[in-house]
């Protein structure tokens, strides 16, 4: 049984502020520098979220890989939050997976890595097993743990099969709804369940308009955590844009509330994952 009974452990709240894709176009909150995401971090944490999913950007938006910058962004938000960052070695589309792989160095506690390639709202986005690989021996290297990004069914059974190489891989993100990707139904994220091996933290992402009865579903499920975020949505509810993540952070938080469940703290997060406190 890969999932733990529905109320039996806090829900892990993760903010993706700002991911690579999404523009000041479709919300004029989106933050930018480091030190907006920080702040958006930050208060998304004090809200609820105890895991940042993080991309960066250069000031003007545009996606960057550059470890300085993500360097920075975690620098800024351990001044002003506990929260346990989780860097994205998806990058955006048309980085290499050299540059995917740069924010490896930049001393988080934890790393994503794609387990299969996909057609992303219809842009090649490709990691091979080799890619994976590199990426999980290189977080390893840097003591972090990862989180397998799994788009698709198949991508939760390659996530499983390079678990039994490496312990290091810890969590699972199921991701519905992206174009291209598994679609965000409740039997598709059922059959991408059953793959989750045992004992693995599983979390779900949902984007767009089926974001939050997704998320209401995965919650009823038992998931170990759900994502929410400008990366995935900008909208709190049809046609109503959010001030900031700190408010799709509340009305997760609530979410989980109302179906009888709390969110857990970045050190219940620690905790579970093995990970100790962190140095002030
Ligand atoms: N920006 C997307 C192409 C991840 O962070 O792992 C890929 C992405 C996935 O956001
Ligand atoms: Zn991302």
């Amino acid at each position: 049984m890969a999932r733990p009974s529905a109320d039996a452990e806090p829900v892990i709240v993760t903010v993706a502020p700002c991911g690579a894709e999404v523009t000041r176009l479709q919300n004029p909150a989106v933050p930018y520098t480091t030190e907006e995401i920080a702040a958006a971090v930050a208060e998304a944490a004090s809200a609820g979220a105890a895991i940042a999913h993080l991309h960066v950007r250069e000031a003007d938006g545009t996606p960057t890989h550059r470890l300085e910058v993500f360097a920075e962004v975690i620098a800024r938000i351990r001044e002003r939050s506990p929260v346990l960052c989780n860097v994205s070695t998806g990058g955006a589309i048309g980085m290499t997976i050299d540059q995917r792989m740069e924010c490896l160095a930049a001393e988080a506690e934890l790393a994503g890595v794609e387990t299969g390639s996909l057609n992303f709202a219809g842009e090649p986005f490709v990691t091979s097993g080799d890619d994976a690989r590199r990426v999980i021996a290189a977080a390893t290297d840097h003591e972090m743990l990862l989180e397998a990004e799994c788009f698709d069914l198949g991508h939760v059974a390659e996530a499983a099969r390079l678990q039994e190489e490496t312990p290091a891989l810890r969590m699972v993100n199921l991701v519905l709804g992206v174009p291209g990707g598994a679609p965000a139904t409740p039997t598709t994220l059922q059959a991408m369940i059953e793959l989750v091996t045992p004992g693995t933290l599983w979390t779900v992402t949902a984007v767009g308009r089926h974001q939050w009865r997704m998320l209401a579903f995965a919650v009823l499920l038992g998931a170990s955590g759900v994502r929410v975020g400008f990366e995935d949505n900008v909208y709190l509810g049809r046609g109503r844009l959010a001030a900031s993540n700190a408010e799709l952070v509340t009305q997760a938080v609530d979410l989980c509330a109302l179906l009888g469940r709390a969110v857990a703290t970045p050190d219940e997060v620690r905790e579970r994952l093995g990970i100790g406190a962190r140095d002030e």
